[in-house]
């Protein structure tokens, strides 16, 4: 499939999307947002792909979204727009997602990124919440993602007062799992996702949707569900193979069932 805004290659079990609208530093766009969900959820689909990358370019990762596009918008339009909905559907995405950023992650970009389950950061990597600067907020998980991942005092420096934060910052917040150098960061990001996807691959689903629990429901119930993911994975081809070759002192082959 050929798309506009977006480029997407596969290198063997990993999916990339590269966001592709260079001269605009990647602002998300409408028909960029839809590009990018369709190639997410063809590749969630595809048992060929273990994981998927999101990376931009070294300038930008994605500038926010298209103030150009919603300057004149009105707020039904806003409603409708297909911000809210193609976030909710990569929340959604099963398999692990790793954004791999570089340069500018400003507005919808740095929510993107968040929204993805692990970032592999440039040293060039500047995360920021600038929409107070257009008059507006955070509308894509901004608040709620960043507050979680940086704690209230940073969020609301960020968000009322436009402080970014570097990629080393970001690291010490735990924002993202690794800062390389520039030359590096996509390597680095492709590697991850192929170790990831080199797993057992119902094991790595479960994982993310029990990671993801802790930071959606009480605890109590995320120990529930972690619970109910452990014990399902009992049934599963894998749990026997990964077990029975520990025991045996040999490399486990995963089948993925
Ligand atoms: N939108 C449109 N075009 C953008 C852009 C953006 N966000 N960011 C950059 N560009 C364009 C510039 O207009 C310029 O285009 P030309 O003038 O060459 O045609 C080109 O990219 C290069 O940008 P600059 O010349 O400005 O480059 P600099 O290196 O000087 O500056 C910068 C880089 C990133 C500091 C600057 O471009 C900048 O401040 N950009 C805007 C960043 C920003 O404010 N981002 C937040 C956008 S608001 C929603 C939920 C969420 C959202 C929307 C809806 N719903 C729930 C419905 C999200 C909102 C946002 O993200």
């Amino acid at each position: 499939m050929s798309y506009e805004t977006i480029l997407v290659e596969t290198q063997e079990r990993v999916g990339m999307i590269r966001l592709n609208r260079p001269k605009a530093l990647n602002a998300l766009n409408n028909t960029l947002l839809k590009e990018l969900m369709n190639a997410l959820e063809a590749f969630d689909a595809d048992d060929a792909i273990g994981a998927m990358v999101i990376t931009g370019n070294e300038k930008a990762f994605a500038a926010g979204a298209d103030i150009k596009e919603m300057a004149e918008a009105s707020a039904v339009e806003m409603l409708k727009s297909d911000f809210i909905p193609t976030f909710d559907r990569i929340r959604g995405i099963k398999k692990p997602v790793i954004a791999a950023v570089s340069g500018w992650a400003l507005g919808g970009g740095s929510e993107l990124a968040l929204s993805c389950d692990m970032i592999v950061a440039s040293e060039t990597a500047k995360f920021g919440q600038p929409e107070i600067n257009i008059g507006v907020i955070p509308g894509a998980g901004g608040t709620q993602r960043l507050a979680k991942a940086v704690g209230k005092a940073l969020a609301m420096e960020m968000v009322l007062n436009n402080r970014t934060l570097s990629a080393a910052e970001a690291q010490a917040h735990g924002v993202v799992n690794r800062v390389v150098p520039v030359e590096r960061y996509l390597d680095e990001a492709l590697e991850l996702a192929a170790q990831i996807a080199a797993r057992a691959s119902i094991a790595v689903q479960l994982g993310k949707e029990a990671v993801n629990q802790a930071f959606e429901t009480f605890l109590t119930d995320g120990l529930a569900e972690e619970r109910r993911a452990f014990t399902f994975l009992f049934a599963t081809e894998d749990q026997k193979e990964g077990m029975a070759a520990f025991v045996d002192k040999r490399d486990p082959e995963w089948m993925g069932q």
